[in-house]
């Protein structure tokens, strides 16, 4: 039987324009279009949306102009064979957000942030997609006495109800990360993503998506993280990158700090049967800073090569050897059964 094949997706913001905290942008701003011609040209079937990628100034819109032109977008994703994978709210980047979304210490705030978050589901209705993914990049402190951490669990609760209370077909994958922008984010971890989605109103509505780089700098191995929640069936996406470190998130290439790490998330995925669901393995990578315009997209291009190159290095990783070395706990064969096997000894 062919062993099943997988699917790839990307996001916009990860051809950007090559900015950080020390300097202005580096590149030219690349148009949606060329994002999607880009997506094509490179294999990547879905697309990542933010709210405002898919409707751009819908802060400003009727909740039907919204939809109209979510299902303008939607025809332009036909046209060229592309499927929307999620759309996410981006609370972070709006006035309203500054202190939070879902647990800002402003109750108008709060409000904005559950209201933006239903005309997000409406947007993902109106792509053709059922997933909303949560980051909540700013659902934390930066100064702990900021916020009160019983409340701000009540509030994540009362945000995801609403959002799956808007549409019965709405699915909500928490994408954790420890930090960043925050000091300390209050849902840090797979396991606290699927502690709280099990105390939401639907919690067979609410799974998981996994990043890399997040699991890093929550200190966590994130081929277990993987393995946690594929074996809760809550793995219902990936942002498959790399991490040199407790630093701030790198984005790195998928593989390009830690191979075996790699090595070890492409084989958890295929241990748990990940590409038999049909979800997305997404990179959430980023181009470096130095390079330049025209090859501003080859960070996605090996992100997606080295994964292929790992998949076969999965299937083909002698398993009946390793189970030999297990059985006879030599665990120091099996270390150098799995480096021979990655060095392509
Ligand atoms: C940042 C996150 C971010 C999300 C994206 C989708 O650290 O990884 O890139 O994945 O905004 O919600
Ligand atoms: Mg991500």
């Amino acid at each position: 039987m062919p062993a099943a094949a997988y699917r790839f997706s990307l996001g916009p913001w990860n051809i950007g324009r090559g900015a950080d905290p020390f300097g202005p942008v580096v590149r030219p701003a690349v148009s949606f279009d060329d994002v999607l011609k880009t997506a094509v040209e490179l294999g990547f079937e879905g697309i990542q949306f933010h709210d405002d990628d898919a409707v751009p100034d819908l802060e400003n819109l009727s909740p039907s102009k919204i939809v109209a032109e979510a299902e303008a977008m939607k025809r332009k994703l036909d046209g060229l064979g592309l499927v929307a994978e999620f759309v996410a709210p981006r609370l972070w980047e709006h006035p309203s957000g500054i202190d939070g979304g879902y647990t800002s210490n402003d109750p108008a705030a709060r409000k904005w942030a559950i209201e933006r978050s239903k005309r997000s589901v409406d947007v993902a209705m109106a792509l053709g997609c059922d997933l909303i993914v949560l980051w909540p990049a700013r659902e934390g402190t930066a100064v702990r006495e900021s916020k009160n951490p019983v409340t701000a669990s009540a509030q994540l609760i009362e945000a995801i109800n609403a959002i799956l209370a808007a549409n019965p077909k709405a699915r909500i994958a928490i994408e954790p990360k420890p930090n960043e922008p925050v000091d300390h984010a209050f849902i840090p971890t797979i396991g606290h993503a699927l502690a709280l989605g099990s105390r939401s109103a639907d919690p067979a509505r609410v799974g998981v998506l996994i990043e890399t780089a997040h699991a890093i700098l929550a200190g966590l191995d994130p081929s277990d993280e993987m393995g946690f929640a594929l074996a809760a069936g809550k793995l219902w996406g990936v942002h498959l990158n790399d991490q040199n470190g407790l630093k701030f998130d790198q984005d790195k290439v998928f593989g390009a700090a830690n191979l075996r790490s790699a090595f070890d998330q492409v084989r958890v995925l295929e241990q748990g049967g990940y590409a038999a669901t049909g979800r997305f393995v997404g990179f959430d990578v980023k181009a470096q800073r130095t390079q330049k315009a025209e090859a501003a997209t080859a960070h996605l291009a090996t992100s997606k090569a080295v994964f292929l190159r790992l998949v076969e290095k999965a299937r083909s990783f002698p398993e009946t050897t390793a189970a030999q070395c297990i059985a006879a706990r030599d665990y120091e064969a099996l270390e150098r059964l799995v480096l021979e096997h990655l060095l392509g000894g």
